[in-house]
């Protein structure tokens, strides 16, 4: 890959309306935009989807920045690769930083699948035409997510993930399941509970949950098989699954039934891969987990899910989910709960030259 500059840009834009969690809420989002251009003009799109304080994971966007910058982008130019296949090896002296890795990894297959002329995900093996959407509600209030739930169902998405702790949890998802006793639907609890809280998640069982993701710590995978043992809902790992062992340690152990991969916490397209390969092997679906990302991140995870072993409708809403104007263009939508798998080159979006102005708040070139 030849390589001429490499753009970074900081941008930031508020959310229509803040996504709440028991960790606390997002209001506003910074991302960090990665452009790679080759020496013929084209241009691969990454977006680092560290948030701007390390709630979800330890990076953030400054920490992304500086690991980009400092050590990724310089570690590029000075060795280069032939192939995306090859960036996670070059990074392999930076421990973890696996969304600043993801930033610039996922640029440079956009940028291999714009060479070869054909949708990343035909590069990356993907098999499916269309994928079914899920959607995130991102709010406490029983009355007020029962509202949203009514409006996603109206767009048709095929499922609705809610967010719980030991607060509320079970009078909010016996509210939902009273309105909507045949919704497929999940909880995500972010590591909001601990082994003590057994009898609560036993108590969710009779709600016929999809699945519940991340109960336990956010790096733990030995208490989740405990946990399993004991509950009928299926457990999805989100947080706890950085890399390729992780996944296979915690299907070995038999801490979940399902895996979330987001491309930004693995590190890659690459890992992404590798462990979609694995949890395909061992008949472990997995589907697309969501960062509250710009279209950027959205299309690479479009991408990702056309792969055969995403059998579960991931967190890939449309642009409008979030964002009064997203930062590319066309925008992502999603038709009665459909999105279409472009068939242009590369990720098959632009950049919308004039919202990224208005939102981005620095940037810097990297010349090779
Ligand atoms: O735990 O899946 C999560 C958003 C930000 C950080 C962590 C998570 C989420 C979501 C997905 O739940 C929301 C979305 O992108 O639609
Ligand atoms: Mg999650």
């Amino acid at each position: 890959m030849k390589i001429k500059t490499v753009k970074l840009s900081i941008i930031k834009m508020p959310l229509k309306h803040p996504f709440t969690t028991h960790l606390g809420s997002v209001t506003e989002r910074e991302a960090i935009i990665v452009e790679v251009e080759d020496r013929n003009g084209l241009i691969g799109y990454g977006e680092g989807v560290a948030f701007s304080s390390p709630w979800y994971t330890e990076e953030t966007v400054k920490t992304s920045y500086h690991v980009l910058k400092d050590f990724l982008i310089p570690l590029l130019k000075k060795k280069g690769i032939g192939h995306p296949d090859e960036a996670s090896l070059l990074f392999r002296s930076v421990r973890r930083n696996h969304m600043a890795k993801a930033a610039l990894e996922t640029a440079l297959w956009d940028l291999q699948a714009k060479k070869e002329g054909i949708p990343l995900s035909k590069l990356i093996g993907g098999t499916m035409e269309a994928l079914p959407a899920g959607v995130v509600v991102g709010n406490p209030n029983l009355p007020e997510s029962l509202k949203q739930i009514e409006v996603y169902l109206d767009q048709g998405f095929k499922r609705v993930k809610v967010k719980i702790s030991p607060e509320d949890d079970y009078a909010y998802i016996s509210g939902i399941r009273k309105q909507f006793p045949d919704l497929p639907l999940m909880a995500d609890a972010n590591s909001a509970y601990s082994l003590k809280n057994v009898d609560r998640l036993k108590a969710l069982d009779e709600f016929g949950l999809l699945m519940i993701e991340q109960p336990l710590g956010y790096d733990d995978i030995v208490d989740h098989a405990k946990l399993q043992a004991q509950i009928e809902t299926p457990i999805c790992l989100d947080e706890s699954i950085v890399t390729f062992d992780d996944a296979r340690k915690a299907v070995e152990l038999g801490s979940c039934k399902v895996l979330n991969i987001k491309i930004g916490r693995v590190g890659g397209i690459g890992e992404a891969k590798r462990i979609h390969d694995y949890c395909h092997s061992k008949g472990i679906p997995v589907w697309a987990g969501g960062m509250i990302e710009f279209g950027i991140s959205r299309a690479h995870n479009i991408a990702l899910a056309s792969l055969p072993g995403f059998t579960i409708p991931g967190d890939i809403s449309g642009s409008d989910r979030y964002w009064e104007e997203d930062i590319i263009q066309p925008d992502i939508k999603v038709d009665n709960g459909i999105i279409s798998i472009p068939e242009r080159p590369g990720i098959g979006f632009q950049l919308n030259k004039k919202r990224m102005n208005e939102v981005t708040v620095f940037e810097e070139h990297f010349h090779f």
